[in-house]
């Protein structure tokens, strides 16, 4: 997939609109494939970002060279759509190819889907990153984007008031680039599986009482299903109400954790 010129990711034309499709049609297939893939056996581990297709389509159209993103493993979309990626790239990952040709983004050391920007040319010398679109390396825990996403903030800031940094003009076009971040909603509420539920079982969420399941769960937490690796105590207890943050993590992990 190549880059979109200018023109079409800031005006909606008939042929950008058409390109769009185009982007979002293929991430949504390079998510359907890569599900399989894991549950097949055939890929060690992926976490995919369909339904996020036209959100990041909007976020790509805004983006612009010298940006920054910090973001989490659901941006496939954005990263096609901005060319800071290919399907042969995120395919790569998948499988851990360790050639840098072909997964430029870890070299097969990340899980699926942990972008990254090469900020070096091959001699060690930086890149001019305000004609990039960049993005600081994915990292697993959730939530980790975010101290990421301020501290690139907070460089363009100082782009802007240090007369020292005025020069380094390969690196900011003085403090004008943005930073972006996404992240899911469970993250953004500061919940991890390990504390959706306090320690006497009730769901901090929706205030369900799960210490039954708890206790039975406690020798072994994971089971294997033809779904994938999910809790074990997720399989037995039935459907908390739809707010409840817990049952989210249950509905994602059945899909693709
Ligand atoms: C600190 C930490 N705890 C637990 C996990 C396991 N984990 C991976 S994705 C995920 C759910 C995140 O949900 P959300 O932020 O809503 O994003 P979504 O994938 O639903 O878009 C969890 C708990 C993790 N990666 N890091």
């Amino acid at each position: 997939m190549t880059e979109q010129s200018e023109q079409l990711r800031t005006q909606f034309t008939r042929e950008s609109i058409i390109e769009d499709y185009r982007v979002a049609f293929r991430s949504r297939q390079a998510s359907l494939i890569g599900r399989k893939e894991v549950l097949t056996g055939k890929a060690k581990f992926g976490i995919f970002g369909d339904g996020k297709e036209v959100a990041q389509l909007a976020m790509a159209r805004a983006f612009r060279k010298g940006d920054w993103r910090s973001g989490y493993y659901r941006d496939q979309t954005f990263i096609l759509a901005t060319g800071m990626g290919t399907l042969d790239e995120f395919f790569a990952q998948l499988y851990a190819d360790p050639d840098v040709a072909h997964d430029p983004w870890s070299g097969g050391r990340s899980m699926n889907a942990h972008f990254a920007s090469r900020l070096l040319n091959p001699d060690g010398s930086w890149k001019n990153q305000t004609d990039a679109y960049n993005t600081s390396a994915d990292v697993s825990p959730t939530g980790s984007q975010m101290p990421r996403l301020l501290g690139i903030a907070w460089a363009s800031k100082l782009y802007r008031e240090v007369d020292l940094f005025k020069s380094m003009t390969q690196f900011s076009r003085d403090g004008d680039e943005i930073a972006w971040g996404t992240s899911g909603t469970t993250t953004t509420a500061s919940r991890s599986p390990t504390n959706f539920r306090s320690p006497r079982g009730i769901c901090r969420s929706c205030s369900r009482d799960f210490s039954a399941t708890r206790k039975r769960s406690r020798a072994s937490t994971f089971t294997r299903s033809r779904a994938g690796t999910i809790p074990r105590y997720a399989k037995r207890t039935s459907t908390p109400p739809p707010s409840c943050a817990w049952s989210t993590f249950r509905r994602s992990s059945t899909s693709s954790r």
